[in-house]
C-alpha cells in the first residue's frame, strides 16, 4: 500500500514539475498563432464558432492578416525583394487528410492562403509557384493586382540608397557587403557569410497558425511576403509541408516562423508534431526543435508554436541579442477573448 502510495506521489510531482516547465492545457476547440496578431485569432475563432471548418479557420484567420499587412511581413506591400516586388509564400494543411496545398514566388494575387486552399480543393498538386501561380490564382476567380504600395517603394529606394544592403549574395564580384549588383560568381570562393549576419529580426513575421477543432481535426496554414531584399525566386519555409507548418490530426500541429533560409533544413514542424506523436509536451516539443537547429547555427531567428489533439499547447524560440521573448496568440473555451501569450527564448 506505501508503495503505491509512494508511486503516487511520485507521478503527482512530476506532473507538477511538467506543468512548470511551461506545458499549458486549453479545452478544445484551439486556435494558436504566431506572434501577437489578435484580428487573426479572432476571425479564426469566429470562423469556428459559425460553423466553419478548421481549415476554414486557417484560411481565414492567415487571409486576415493578409488583408491587414499584419507587421509588414504578411500580404501586399512589404518585404521588396531586389527588384522592388513583393511576392507572397503560403500553405494550408489538413491534417485529416494529410493534403497540402500551397503557392511559393506568388506574384500580383493579395490572398496567398486562399488560393492555396484553391490548390487542394481543384488541383491534384501540392505547390504551385511564381507567375504560373499567379495564373492558376486568376483562373480560380482571384484579382490581379500590383502588390506594390508606397511604402514598399520607399523601402526599396532606401535600400538602393544604401548601396543595396543588406542582402543575401556571398562570394561574388563586386563585393556583396559592398556595393549592389548585378553580380558574377568569384572564381575562389572564401566561405564568406556575406552581410547575411546583418538581418534584422523585424524583417520576418510570418503569420503561422495551428487550429484543434472541438473532435480533435488539426489544420494548419502560414502566409508570408518572406524576407526583405530577398534575391528574385528566393522562397522561404513558409510554404513547404513539415517547414512552415504541419498538421496530423493523430497528434498535433506546429507552425514556424523566422529565418526560413535556415529553418527549412530543419523541418521544425514536422519534427516538433512527430515529438507530440510519442507524447512530448507540446511546449518541450517546441524546445526540441529549436535547441536541434541551434546545434548547427547558434545565432537563428526563430521561433515555433505547437499543440496537440487534447488541447495543450506551447512554443519556444531561439535566444539572440535584440530577441529574448516570443509573444504569441491563443484562443479556447477557457479564454473569454484572444489571449496573447509570451514564452522566453532558451
Ligand atoms: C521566411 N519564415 O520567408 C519566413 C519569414 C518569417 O517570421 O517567418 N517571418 O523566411
Amino acid at each position: 500500500m506505501a508503495a503505491v502510495a509512494g508511486a503516487v506521489r511520485v507521478v503527482l510531482i512530476a506532473l507538477q514539475l511538467a506543468g512548470r516547465c511551461g506545458a499549458t492545457s486549453a479545452s478544445l476547440p484551439v486556435v494558436i498563432n504566431t506572434w501577437a496578431f489578435r484580428k487573426a485569432t479572432e476571425t479564426a475563432w469566429r470562423t469556428l464558432q459559425l460553423g466553419g471548418s478548421e481549415l476554414d479557420a486557417v484560411e481565414k484567420g492567415c487571409g486576415q492578416c493578409e488583408i491587414d499587412q499584419c507587421d509588414g511581413s504578411v500580404g501586399y506591400g512589404g518585404s521588396p525583394d531586389e527588384s522592388g516586388e513583393t511576392t507572397l509564400d503560403a500553405m494550408i494543411m489538413d491534417g485529416n487528410t494529410m493534403e497540402v496545398g500551397a503557392v511559393a514566388d506568388l506574384r500580383h494575387v493579395k490572398n496567398a492562403i486562399g488560393v492555396a486552399r484553391k490548390v487542394i480543393e481543384h488541383t491534384k498538386h501540392t505547390l504551385l509557384v511564381g507567375e504560373s501561380a499567379s495564373l492558376f490564382a486568376v483562373r480560380m476567380g482571384f484579382p490581379y493586382e500590383d502588390l506594390t504600395t508606397q511604402k514598399s517603394l520607399s523601402v526599396y529606394s532606401e535600400w538602393l540608397n544604401q548601396s543595396c544592403q543588406p542582402n543575401y549574395w556571398k562570394n561574388v564580384v563586386p563585393d556583396s557587403s559592398k556595393s549592389c549588383g548585378p553580380y558574377k560568381r568569384l572564381e575562389k570562393s572564401s566561405c564568406e557569410e556575406g552581410t547575411i549576419s546583418q538581418r534584422n529580426i523585424r524583417n520576418h513575421d510570418t503569420i503561422g497558425m495551428v487550429v484543434i477543432g472541438k473532435s480533435g481535426i488539426v489544420a494548419s496554414g502560414t502566409s508570408t511576403n518572406g524576407g526583405v531584399h530577398k534575391i528574385p525566386g528566393r522562397v522561404g519555409d513558409s510554404p513547404i509541408a513539415g517547414a512552415g507548418s504541419y498538421a496530423d490530426s493523430t497528434a498535433g500541429g506546429a507552425a514556424a516562423t523566422g529565418d526560413g533560409d535556415t529553418m527549412m533544413r530543419f523541418l521544425p514542424s514536422y519534427q516538433a508534431v512527430e515529438y507530440m506523436r510519442m507524447g512530448t509536451d507540446p511546449t518541450v516539443a517546441c524546445q526540441k526543435v529549436i535547441s536541434r537547429i541551434r546545434k548547427y547555427v547558434p545565432k537563428f531567428f526563430g521561433a515555433v508554436i505547437c499543440a496537440n489533439t487534447t488541447g495543450s499547447y506551447g512554443a519556444a524560440c531561439n535566444k539572440i541579442p535584440g530577441f529574448t521573448q516570443f509573444h504569441f496568440m491563443v484562443h479556447s473555451p477557457s479564454l473569454s477573448q484572444p489571449a496573447e501569450q509570451v514564452v522566453d527564448c532558451i
